[in-house]
């Protein structure tokens, strides 16, 4: 008799963010959960925990804990607790935190786990991988036996510094469609849906209904990758493929969320949400637009400006969008050419005209410049700054955070006086490695004053 392998439990954790600051910008672990569904289509069991949940009782109630918060729109504070600084950061005058559960809390949550066949962690922020590692250690205490396999951003971006720190067994880089194979080898178990893995439009709705207790948002995916390639973004080595969901997948993504999580607000994680949307995304709006929204969308990652025509504007406005920010950058259109061409100033100020036109506040809209670039001066980012605010729209500094990779890695580390290649926790935004005597941490703190913007993670 042929004796067929037991399929897997896969437990699946989103680890704990290690910063100055950190908010629940509608923040969820949408891979992790994408990999859930996935695994559980396949036949494997899965179990989810997230270290960044928001609502634990015993972590919120714990003396040593400073409480989370909520705020509009499903967003928050995470609950925190004060850590020591690492090492790097020690002249840098602001206090560090690990946001979201006691570890006492997650200690528990896997003691109540039936022991896993393998653990999956994921990872986002490359400046975040002291909380991965602490996540990576707990669960090796608790499960000693078990493979501990890590993933997502800052494993695919620093690869050899998560193989060598991380205490995970296997960094995990490969292209999805590899993962079954993967798993197959570990624990001789055939997924049923191989082939799912590696086409994105293939893929079952995240596991949305592992989220508990349940967010007042649920997240969005409709497409991954973007056809441009400026010098500081890392879309293209994370997603070289663009592919987009046709417009019924995308609406079973927002009825799944409204259904699992009762949820009123959708946050949109495309690189590229409106770039060659009219087949796909624009269908989906017009009938939200008009069964009458009853919904808010959100896209906390910028839009690009050359998408918003009178049309799409009006149709963002009847479709329930709130929270629209901008992609411009600088208001240079010298400065934006060498950065890739995404956008030009008349374009924006066009673009921000049909916003208004179409019944959009100032209040719903906010406009990305990016600061602190090798090469940028303070005084271009003032001029931006200025422009934006004379277009009517609040003005968000994006401090440059360094990205191993990217064409501009090069020229980051040239500039910097801090070992970014070998130290990821100097690419933190915060931090500002790339500070320069024409360019100070002065001039950043400055520049983000004159924007208006609260500097939350500086004030902590
Ligand atoms: C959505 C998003 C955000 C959201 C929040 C995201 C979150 N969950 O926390 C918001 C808008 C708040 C945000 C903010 C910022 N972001 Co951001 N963000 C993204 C974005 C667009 C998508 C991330 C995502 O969820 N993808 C969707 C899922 C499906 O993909 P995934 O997580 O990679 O998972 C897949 C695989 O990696 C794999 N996988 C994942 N985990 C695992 C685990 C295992 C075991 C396995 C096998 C596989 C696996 O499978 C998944 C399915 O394919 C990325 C760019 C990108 N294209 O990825 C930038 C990105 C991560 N952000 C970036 C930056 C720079 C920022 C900001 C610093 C911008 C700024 N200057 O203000 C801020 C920082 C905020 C902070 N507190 O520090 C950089 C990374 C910087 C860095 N050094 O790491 C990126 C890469 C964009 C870029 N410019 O290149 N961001
Ligand atoms: S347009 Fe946006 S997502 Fe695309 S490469 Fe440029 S910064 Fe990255």
């Amino acid at each position: 008799m042929i004796h067929k392998p037991r399929p897997p439990l896969v437990l699946l954790v989103n680890p704990w963010i290690t910063d100055f600051a950190a908010h629940d910008l509608w923040a969820k672990p949408l891979g992790l959960l994408f990999l859930a569904s996935l695994l559980r289509e396949g036949g494997c069991g899965i179990a989810l925990i997230d270290c960044l949940e928001r609502e634990d009782p015993f972590t919120n109630s714990h003396p040593e804990v400073l409480a989370g918060r909520n705020k509009k729109f499903g967003t928050g504070k995470y609950p925190r607790m004060r850590i020591p600084k690492p090492q790097v950061y020690a002249d840098f005058p602001r206090r560090f935190h690990r946001h979201g559960l006691h570890p006492e809390s997650f200690r528990r949550k896997l003691s109540q786990i039936e022991k896993p066949d393998i653990v999956w962690i994921t990872s986002i922020m490359t400046y975040w991988y002291p909380g991965v590692f602490e996540t990576v250690r707990i669960v090796r205490d608790t499960f000693p036996s078990v493979p501990v396999w890590l993933g997502g951003i800052y494993a695919r971006l620093c690869p050899d510094h998560a193989t060598r720190w991380s205490g995970a067994d296997r960094i995990v880089t490969e292209d999805l469609s590899r993962i079954p194979g993967m798993i197959c080898d570990l624990c001789g178990f055939c997924l049923t849906n191989e082939r799912v893995w590696g086409d994105f439009s293939s893929w079952p709705l995240p596991a949305l209904d592992l989220l508990k207790p349940a967010p007042g948002y649920a997240p969005v995916l409709t497409g991954v990758g973007c056809p441009y390639r400026c010098p500081y973004c890392a879309s293209a080595l994370l997603q070289p493929k663009r592919e987009r969901l046709g417009s019924q997948p995308i609406m079973d993504q927002i009825r799944w969320g409204r259904h699992v999580l009762g949820a009123s607000d959708f946050a949109f994680y495309d690189d590229a949400l409106l770039l060659d949307a009219e087949h796909t995304l624009r269908p989906v709006l017009e009938s939200i637009a008009k069964e009458g929204p009853g919904i808010r969308f959100h896209v906390p990652n910028a839009l690009h400006v050359r998408a918003l025509s009178k049309k799409w504007c009006e149709l963002l406005h009847a479709s329930g969008f709130r929270t629209i920010r901008l992609g411009l950058e600088t208001a240079l259109d010298g400065r934006s050419l060498e950065w890739g061409g995404k956008v030009h100033s008349e374009m924006y100020l066009e673009a921000v005209e049909n916003l208004f036109a179409a019944g959009f506040s100032p209040d719903d809209i906010g406009t990305y410049l990016i600061c602190g670039l090798p090469g940028q001066r303070p005084e271009e980012v003032a001029r931006s700054v200025d422009f934006v605010r004379q277009s009517g729209v609040r003005p968000y500094i994006c401090e440059f955070s360094p990205i191993p990779g990217t064409p501009m890695w090069e020229r980051a580390l040239a500039v910097s006086a801090f070992d970014l290649a070998a130290e990821p926790l100097y690419h933190n935004n915060t931090f500002f490695a790339c500070r320069r005597p024409d360019f100070t941490l002065k001039d950043m703190v400055a520049l983000k004053a004159l924007a208006g913007n609260r500097n939350e993670k500086q004030q902590e």
